[in-house]
């Protein structure tokens, strides 16, 4: 593992973040309709009850992608062909990287980008322990944000992979942005990328309300980390999780709802809430096929094979 000096990015200072992360909960929390971040889920904590929710019965994106990418890594391999460079963007615990790793052609170099740093370099260890021969090149770094990462001698394309339905908590037309970015910033030859495909509300909300609730408990830690993080007085035994598909827009939509009337501070600042008002903390957009590939359309790429499983419940796009 090497931190290699050729690669420009935003370097998250651990200052900076908290105070960022400050400013973007006073923020949010100030404005009429409440709202917080989802990229903030991500601390140690939030990033390991992920790892737990993509374990649950409900939760079947996870599983359904890996199903999907075991069956067509083969065939992505054929296509970038050997000596590829992989980027992938908010890599987390990179179990999906390992099946792609394994199928591509004496890949060169992987380049992980995480804003969780603990959980990425901890990642990059175990992976760099697997793939002992490959140049791995963590990068620290919020990918929402502009991201350059300079070409690295050598032959081979360069594949992005944003697996997991993340493009999904983007707007679409933030979305369009990201996706015009990585083409024209980053580079890319081809970009795989996995997203969640519209279904019934049933299978959509218990996906987000699972049984044993550790979504609720992902959800809710995002008050914990404020209470630790920014002296917060949150009582998280006055709010409860809620997730709701909202079926005009195409998002499943998760909210902290205030059980009662009452105050919490940050610090000086003293922040009220009615019963039953909520937080907004994450939209997650579905999808079907052609709506996404018009939107990789309207960001210049085209979109070059899609896979879906035999249920229809998940997809993943090979854009170049
Ligand atoms: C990691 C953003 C893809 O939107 O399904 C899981 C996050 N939120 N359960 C998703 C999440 C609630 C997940 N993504």
């Amino acid at each position: 593992m090497n931190l290699t000096p050729t690669i420009e990015h935003e370097a998250l200072d651990m200052n900076d973040v908290s105070d960022e992360f400050r400013h973007a909960v006073v923020l949010g929390l100030s404005a009429p309709i409440k709202t917080l971040e989802c990229k903030y889920f991500y601390d140690e904590v939030g990033s390991e009850l992920f790892n737990q929710i993509c374990g649950t019965p409900e939760y079947y994106l996870t599983r359904t992608e890996n199903q999907i990418l075991t069956s067509c890594v083969a065939k992505i391999s054929e296509i970038v062909g050997e000596r590829a460079e992989i980027i992938e963007l908010g890599s987390g615990a990179s179990l999906k990287t390992r099946l792609l790793l394994e199928a591509l052609n004496r890949p060169r170099v992987y380049v992980p980008v995480d804003i969780s740093a603990e959980y990425l370099l901890r990642a990059t260890d175990a992976l760099q322990h697997d793939f002992p021969m490959l140049d791995i090149s963590p990068i620290i770094a919020d990918f929402s944000k502009n991201l350059h990462i300079a070409r690295r001698e050598g032959e081979g394309n360069r594949l992005l992979f944003f697996p997991g339905s993340t493009i999904g908590n983007f707007k679409p037309e933030e979305a369009v942005n990201l996706l015009s970015r990585t083409l024209n910033d980053l580079m890319a030859d081809y970009f795989l990328i996995g997203f969640d495909l519209v279904k019934e509300r049933k299978t959509l909300e218990s996906a987000y309300n699972d049984a044993s609730g550790i979504t609720a408990a992902f959800n809710l830690n995002l008050l914990k980390r404020i209470n630790s993080e920014l002296n917060g007085t949150f009582d998280i035994s006055k709010f409860r999780h809620e997730a709701r598909y909202n079926q005009a827009k195409r998002r499943v939509e998760m909210h902290i709802v205030s059980l009662k009337a009452q105050r919490a501070r940050i610090g000086e600042l003293e922040l009220d809430f009615a019963s039953g008002e909520s937080i907004h903390t994450e939209n997650c957009y579905k999808y079907s096929c052609n709506s996404f590939e018009a939107m990789a359309t309207e960001a210049g790429w085209r979109m070059e094979r899609v896979w879906t499983d035999e249920k229809n419940l998940f997809a993943v796009a090979l854009l170049a």
